[in-house]
């Protein structure tokens, strides 16, 4: 299992430091926002052959849900993840990681009570899906559906609830990203989780169970990568945390070094 990061403010902003920054810290990867790799194409680009630093993946960087409420607003988020599957393809990358929606609505704060039926929400998911599984195909990348807790959204927040979509469209490029985050909040057991999923779980986002950085907060990750490594993952454990300390950067090299003993 390879460790990479998500981006953070205390690294350097320009494109080729960032990654020599990244390389040199000791990360194995790097996980994108998707604007910036189609924004900044050639430079990434540039930036992958001067330091070996591979984009892994995509996350964010795309302006309407997978499950938006709003028609358009998905017919929008869909162009963009296709433009972004696109770029990683030309990259090398992996693929794109996508909830069904991020801070679009709630059931558990008020008013409580969604604008669309549960029938509504699957067959929005569904119907964008099934348009990604083609250009998945096409361009030889995956799509990792992600789970949120459900504070950040109301239509997948288990590894089963994506799984569902998985079996029910027959999806072969679509796949599950596990966030321990967001796992701590909705599983019974992370390690249980990951293992009923051991068959579709091909991405892993880390934080610990506040969703500051590894180390400083109360989960087991050396349980859960025995669990990872039990049952043969060989993804990649991307960082996608809050950092917090007097010297952020410091903190962050800190996890990385936990992670590392965590993995053995
Ligand atoms: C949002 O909380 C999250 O976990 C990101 O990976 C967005 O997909
Ligand atoms: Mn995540």
């Amino acid at each position: 299992m390879k460790i990479g990061t998500q981006d953070q403010a205390f690294f350097p902003r320009d494109i080729k430091e960032k990654f020599l920054f990244l390389k040199e810290a000791g990360f194995e990867g790097f996980e994108i926002d998707g604007k910036l790799l189609v924004d900044h194409l050639d430079e990434v680009k540039e930036a992958i052959a001067k330091t070996g630093l591979p984009v892994t993946t995509a996350c964010g960087g795309y302006t309407g849900w997978i499950g938006d409420f709003n028609e358009e607003r998905r017919l929008n988020g869909l162009a963009e993840i296709k433009k972004i599957l696109e770029a990683l393809q030309e990259v090398g990358g992996k693929g794109i990681v996508v909830p069904a929606a991020w801070g679009m609505f709630t059931h558990r704060l008020p008013p409580m009570v969604s604008p669309r039926s549960q029938e509504g929400d699957r067959k929005a998911i569904t119907e964008s899906l099934l348009y990604l599984e083609t250009i998945a195909k096409e361009t030889g990348t995956t799509i990792f559906l992600e789970p949120l807790n459900r504070y950040q959204d109301h239509m997948i927040n288990t590894l089963a609830d994506a799984r569902s979509f998985i079996d029910e469209n027959q999806l072969r490029y679509v796949k599950i990203i596990a966030d321990f985050y967001h796992m701590n909040i909705e599983e019974d057991d992370i390690s249980e989780a990951l293992h009923m999923n051991q068959d579709l779980v091909r991405h892993v986002h880390l934080a610990d169970n506040h969703r500051f950085q590894p180390g400083s907060g109360s989960l087991d990750f050396k349980r859960h990568f025995n669990q990872l490594k039990e049952d043969g993952y060989d993804g990649f454990l991307t960082i996608e945390c809050r950092v917090r300390g007097n010297d952020p950067q410091a903190e962050y090299m800190k996890a990385l070094h936990y992670l590392r003993q965590s993995l053995g």
